[in-house]
């Protein structure tokens, strides 16, 4: 089967949207990148019938030798038709509905026990429609030893139906796919690894034995956790900047002047995704000064993080939140808590921020030395962020400690050199904390505020953490492969 033929079909299910990429929630509650919808081919004649001639193709190429043809209802059933009408070979129809009608037979058509059957099939994943299908018919005393599939999705069908006697013959793969649509600018390098990672990791076949594993997915990019249904708002804001901006570094603008805080941002805005502050330590706090903020936010496309640490009783933070001189509620998009005083803390900081459309981090792990957030602590608060995921998107952490791609995690404590500032602050690289422990977020103080050129040393941190970033979506994939 030529190339040109297959490429120009992988387009034309594109643009039919047989085949889309986004966001969708399987059968199974999986949230797939990729989604298939071949049924609707049926309402696009000429397709039908390219599809009925490269399915019959393929196994004709393969050396198939075949008495009679059977789909896999329902999709399948119509592309059976147009070979079997088009070949003259006779076809075998199965019901599905066999079980509700009682009566009814299992398989409509002549059958000649001893006769070889070839299966049709539209989108094979596991290939269970497949093996049900060619196990009725076996019933009946058929012979099936193949199948063409339009769509191999390469997550163990074929190495599953291989096991039972049966080779499967695809016209299309997902990786053909994948390569045509980045060959053809329909999708993004991003996307197709994204893709490429979910096949991978939702095998549903284990070689060394029957039993079926559905895998949860570990590494997406941060543009598909955005649309996830379960990404909170705040989240998904924020990882939508960061892909758009190729930009995981927040500034940390501990400065004591609200001039300086202000240039900061002008002059750092366009490469962060988070500006973060410590407003109590302005020596000129004016509400002028967080109004200036929240323009220059929006100017230049990043959220505002008040490391608050928030850490008392409901009420007493709810106060600290929303009232003060600070009024941090107003201009805050992102603060953080202390998960110490239990939930209390939560509902207390909710009650204010939630309505806001404002989002939580809790504090979950420490960079600074010999701090108690450890072990059995950390565990605790990520079933506390869990319990709180409406008000709670993510985490302070020195790594990734929950696989759920909904939480952002955040890190604090990076320089280029690592080593520690004499006041108890242990700092880690850019690359050690987004490639090798998984964090999402690095968090960059003085590394950039000491430098005498900020904005270049806040674009080698850029470069640095969104390369560590582009590594890691590497190495997942090439792990799996
Ligand atoms: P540095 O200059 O990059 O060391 O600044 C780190 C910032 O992150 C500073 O504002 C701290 O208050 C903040 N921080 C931290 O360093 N470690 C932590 O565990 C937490 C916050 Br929580």
């Amino acid at each position: 089967m030529d190339d040109a033929s297959i490429e120009s079909l992988i387009l034309k299910l594109q643009n039919i949207h047989a085949v889309k990429f986004g966001t969708f929630k399987l059968k199974s509650g999986l949230i797939s990148p990729i989604y298939f919808d071949l049924r609707v081919i049926v309402s696009y004649p000429a397709l039908m019938n390219e599809v009925a001639h490269l399915l019959h193709k393929r196994a004709e190429e393969a050396g198939v030798k075949f008495d009679c043809v059977c789909g896999v209802p329902y999709t399948a059933l119509p592309l059976a038709t147009i070979i079997c009408s088009t070949k003259e070979y006779p076809m075998l129809i199965r019901r599905k509905e066999a079980k509700d009608y009682g009566t009814k037979r299992l398989i409509e058509g002549r059958i000649h026990p001893g006769q070889k059957c070839l299966i049709v099939e539209d989108v094979v994943t596991s290939g269970s429609s497949v093996l049900e299908t060619a196990e009725v018919l076996e019933k009946k005393g058929l012979k099936i030893t193949d199948a063409v599939v339009l769509m191999d999705r390469e997550q163990g069908g074929s190495s599953m139906l291989a096991d039972k006697g049966i080779t499967l013959h695809s016209v299309i793969s997902v990786s053909k796919l994948l390569e045509v649509s980045v060959k053809a600018g329909r999708i993004d390098l991003a996307t197709s690894q994204d893709v490429q990672r979910f096949i991978e990791e939702n095998n549903t076949y284990k070689e060394n034995g029957s039993s079926f594993a559905i895998k949860s997915p570990k590494m997406l990019s941060y543009g598909t956790r955005a649309g996830l249904p379960d990404t909170h708002p705040v989240a998904s804001q924020l990882l939508k900047i960061m892909e758009e901006k190729k930009t995981n570094l927040c500034v940390s603008a501990d400065v004591t002047s609200s001039i300086e805080l202000l240039e900061i941002a002008v002059m750092l805005g366009p490469v962060i995704c988070v500006l973060k502050t410590h407003v109590d330590i302005l020596e000129d706090f004016t509400s002028d000064v967080v109004s200036k903020l929240k323009e220059l936010a929006i100017k230049h496309n990043f959220l505002i993080f008040e490391d608050r640490k928030f850490a008392d009783i409901g009420n007493t933070v709810k106060h600290q939140y929303e009232g003060g001189l600070y009024q941090i509620s107003s201009w805050a998009h992102i603060i953080n808590a202390h998960a110490l005083p239990g939930q209390g803390v939560l509902q207390g900081l909710c009650a204010v921020g939630k309505a806001l459309g404002h989002g939580c981090l809790l504090i979950a792990q420490m960079s600074s030395q010999g701090s108690l957030a450890t072990g059995d602590y950390t565990q605790a608060v990520v079933k506390m962020a869990e319990d709180n995921s409406d008000f709670v998107f993510g985490f302070i952490s020195g790594s990734k400690i929950i696989e759920k791609p909904g939480f952002v995690h955040m890190t604090p404590g990076v320089q280029m050199q690592t080593g520690g500032d004499g006041l108890g602050q242990q700092y880690s690289s850019p690359e050690d904390v987004i490639y090798c422990k998984g964090s999402d977020i690095i968090i960059v103080g003085r590394g950039i505020l000491a430098s005498p050129d900020r904005l270049k040393a806040a674009e080698e941190y850029r470069k640095a953490g969104w390369e560590a970033y582009l590594k890691r979506l590497a190495g997942e994939l090439m792990k799996l492969s």
